[in-house]
């Protein structure tokens, strides 16, 4: 796939996108899936909707549906039919059987895609590459009997094909551990890093959100720093850092990280622990919220539901609502609870507006986070003698 990005012209594709149950917000979700497609390079020829209770268990489409895209592949011939959902390897299956010629790209595979298309490091490329072989074992058994099937030896127990699963699947095990192990390396190190950081009394704030939010943006605002911003779904992949000074004597380390998106394979995830792991051993979350989107409560459910998936759900947040600029009649605010605790700002990171609000609600939070880890730490110092 790589190489049709490379070949400069974009590799046409038609996008299914199927209302499950009534989805209230169908049309942002089907509007997510072609600038997700176009963000790897796609030319979509057409995009298919339709309406069902619930996913049809072998084609994941209804029959009548199935008519509709064969006419349309036939007549387009896409190389890609995407589906904007994580099918089955047997609904894949029995598709590809159908659109022969066609190569299903299913939601995750298309995240994989793009991923794998723009990354740079070392570090990216593991991750990567740990991501597609945890995916590819799931759908090792697919290949395999679909060849079976062509040498006319579907269904027999013990034929080769079978043995070479097994092979296969042990082979992907092995990799997978490798991968793990060299992951497991750099996490380790990035460690040592932290400990200092922690031994100097730093606190470490990590910028997360929903992609395209604007998080790239507000990092190179607050931090002079260059890091590569764009109207793209997944602009960023990997983590970058640097010192930050909010005031005199308060310096913090502050992360941009990889955007989350709805539906992201907990898989996925789990490959981009390394990625992430500033964010889990971070004392703040700023939660980066595009207050121009519509669906942007949904998005902060989204990034919610992935930190919980990452055991990052217990760290104190702060929301920062950003492109008020966009918004009528938003200036930049800091909202607080009853108790006088700073919850959201509201800013423009690219318009620089609200950003010293922003330093200022960051400092109150950072106060309170560490008088209230301070008071258990006495908690727990004095918990014996409370009991006595
Ligand atoms: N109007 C407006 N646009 C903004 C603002 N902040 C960021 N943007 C734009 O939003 C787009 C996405 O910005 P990024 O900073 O790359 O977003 P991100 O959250 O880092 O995205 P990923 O790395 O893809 O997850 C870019 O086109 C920015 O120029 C803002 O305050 N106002
Ligand atoms: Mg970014």
């Amino acid at each position: 796939m790589t190489e049709d990005i490379l070949s400069k012209e974009k590799p046409s594709a038609v996008l299914v996108a199927i209302n499950i149950d009534h989805n209230l917000d169908f049309d942002e979700d089907v509007a997510e899936a072609v600038s997700l497609a176009e963000s790897y390079g796609y030319k979509i020829l057409q995009v298919i909707t339709a309406n069902r209770a619930r996913p049809d268990p072998h084609y994941f489409v209804g029959s009548g549906k199935l008519d509709e895209i064969k006419t349309i592949c036939d007549s387009l011939k896409p190389k890609v039919l995407l589906i904007n959902h994580n099918i089955m390897p047997v609904q894949e299956r029995n598709l590809d059987r159908i659109l022969t010629d066609i190569r299903i790209v299913d939601r995750t595979q298309l995240i994989l895609d793009i991923f794998a298309a723009r990354v740079t490091t070392n570090e990216g490329i593991l991750q990567i590459e740990l991501a597609q072989q945890s995916y590819l074992a799931t759908r090792l058994v697919r290949r395999w009997t679909h060849l079976e099937r062509q040498r006319g030896g579907y269904g027999m127990t013990g034929g080769p094909g079978e043995k070479q699963i097994e092979l296969d699947k042990r082979a992907i095990a092995d990799k997978i551990v490798k991968l793990r192990r060299r992951l497991d390396a750099i996490v380790k190190q990035r460690d040592t890093q932290r400990k200092s950081r922690l031994k100097n009394g730093m606190n470490s704030v990590s910028i997360v959100g929903y992609t395209n939010a604007g998080k790239s943006t507000l990092f190179n605002a607050l931090t002079k720093a260059n890091v590569y911003a764009e109207d793209r779904l997944f602009a960023t992949l990997q983590t970058t850092s640097r010192h930050l000074f909010l005031a005199e004597n308060n310096e913090i380390v502050i992360s941009d990280t990889v955007g989350f998106i709805r539906d992201l394979p907990a898989k996925l995830v789990a490959a981009f622990r390394a990625t992430l792991e500033e964010t889990v051993h971070a004392n703040l979350l700023l939660q980066v919220v595009d207050m121009s989107h519509s669906t942007r409560e949904r998005h902060i459910t989204d990034v919610n539901n992935v930190l919980k998936d990452i055991d990052a759900d217990g760290i104190p947040q702060l929301i920062v609502y950003n492109k008020i600029d966009l918004v009528d009649e938003i200036e930049p605010h800091i909202e607080y609870n009853d108790l006088g605790q700073p919850i959201a700002v509201f800013l423009s990171a690219q318009n620089n507006l609200g950003l010293n609000l922003l330093r200022q609600a960051i400092i109150e939070k950072l106060t309170d986070i560490n008088a209230t880890n301070t008071q258990k730490q006495q908690d727990l110092v004095y918990e014996p003698w409370k009991i006595r």
